[in-house]
């Protein structure tokens, strides 16, 4: 007769699947005791075949039920044993990741932004492809001006609706008008972003440099409150010890114009070629919004004023780090960069 107390303990020394199979074989698969029980079942009388078919069938569910039991258990040991043989240790140290940083232009033009911000002022970061309209005759700068020939500026293949080429903005200036429009009046506006010229570079010039604008536009604005935003702006970037000079500047978007200076962080007056020997480095141009400009904005110069200002902004890192040539920012020279990282 079936022992199925025998057969369950049986079951309980199984450890592994392994033993688990083998033990399928030997009860439930085809080979089994009680399958070869229903085999001779045939040869048995109709009550004594109904008793035995009764007995096997019981037999054959309770073993089948502990098995499964048994298989989900071992189962799920050996997921466990899986999952923990894989297991990462978090707490461990890693390989250090060689970790990328922002460069020292980044971190100037991050600066000015967050001085202008402080100030109050919007970001607008405007395109880097402008129509000649936005670059020059915006800012009342006739085509005829010979900074729109080619020596200064670049020019695309691709042309703007008007059938003009379209050319890669030398000064943010050109989104003046434009955000006169776009956000309205009274306006403080700060504006960083890449700019391109056609010229010949050296230590203090490259065809492409960082540049930031700056716009307010007010009533009553006068040239004390254009000095009080410089003094704030470069004071704040510059540290008060930079000796920084004003001076007349033309320039056909404002009037009067001004430029302003700064001492040479390199050669402290011996000369040197950032500053090509004259002590003070160009660092801006700035002035008072040309009436001309507002007009172009479709307001009323005789009720908007504003001053506006064009940062040099690889030119004021290099005055802040005493960076001898603004190529070192952007001939990717990895010593250069990681000595700022
Ligand atoms: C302008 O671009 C005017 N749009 C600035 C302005 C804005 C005036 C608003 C009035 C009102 P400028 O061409 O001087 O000005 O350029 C501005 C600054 O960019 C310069 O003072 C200088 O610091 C820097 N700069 C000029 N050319 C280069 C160059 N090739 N490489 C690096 N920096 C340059």
């Amino acid at each position: 007769m079936i022992d199925i107390k025998a057969i369950k303990s049986e079951l309980e020394m199984v450890s592994d699947l392994e033993q688990l199979d083998a033990f399928f074989q030997k009860y439930l698969g085809k080979k089994w005791s009680i399958t070869e029980g229903f085999k001779q079942m045939g040869s048995a009388s109709p009550e004594e075949r109904k008793a035995l078919g009764q007995k096997l069938t019981e037999a054959k569910d309770q073993v089948t039920e502990a098995y499964e039991a048994k298989e989900m258990e071992l189962s799920r040991e050996k997921i466990n044993q899986l999952l923990n043989a894989d297991l990462v240790d978090i707490s461990l140290d890693t390989q250090p990741l060689d970790q990328g940083s922002y460069s020292v232009l980044a971190k100037v033009r991050r600066e000015i932004e967050e001085v202008y911000k402080s100030l109050g002022f919007i970001i607008d970061y405007g395109h880097e492809i402008v129509t000649k309209y936005e670059n020059f005759e915006s800012v009342n700068i006739p085509l005829t001006h010979p900074a729109t020939e080619m020596h200064d500026t670049i020019y695309l293949n691709d042309l703007d609706p008007k059938g003009l080429p379209l050319i890669l903005r030398t000064h943010n200036s050109a989104h003046q008008v434009q955000d006169m429009m776009k956000y309205g009046v009274p306006l403080k506006l700060g504006s960083p972003g890449r700019v391109y010229r056609f010229e010949s570079m050296d230590a203090s010039h490259d065809v492409m440099f960082r540049y930031a604008e700056g716009i307010v536009i007010d009533k009553n604005l006068s040239i004390a409150n254009f000095k009080d935003t410089m003094q704030k702006i470069l004071s704040w970037i510059l540290g008060k010890k930079t000796e920084i000079r004003m001076r007349p500047g033309y320039f056909p978007f404002v009037e009067p114009g001004f430029e302003i200076d700064a001492a040479c962080p390199i050669c402290d007056g011996k000369g040197c070629n950032l500053c090509k020997n004259v002590w003070r480095i160009e660092l801006l141009g700035a002035g008072m919004v040309h009436p001309e400009v507002i007009k172009n904005a479709g307001l009323d110069p005789a009720e908007w004023s504003g001053f506006a200002w064009g940062i040099g902004v690889s030119r004021l890192a290099a005055i802040r780090y005493g960076i001898k040539d603004i190529r070192y920012f952007t001939n990717g020279d990895l010593r250069f960069s990681k000595s700022f990282a």
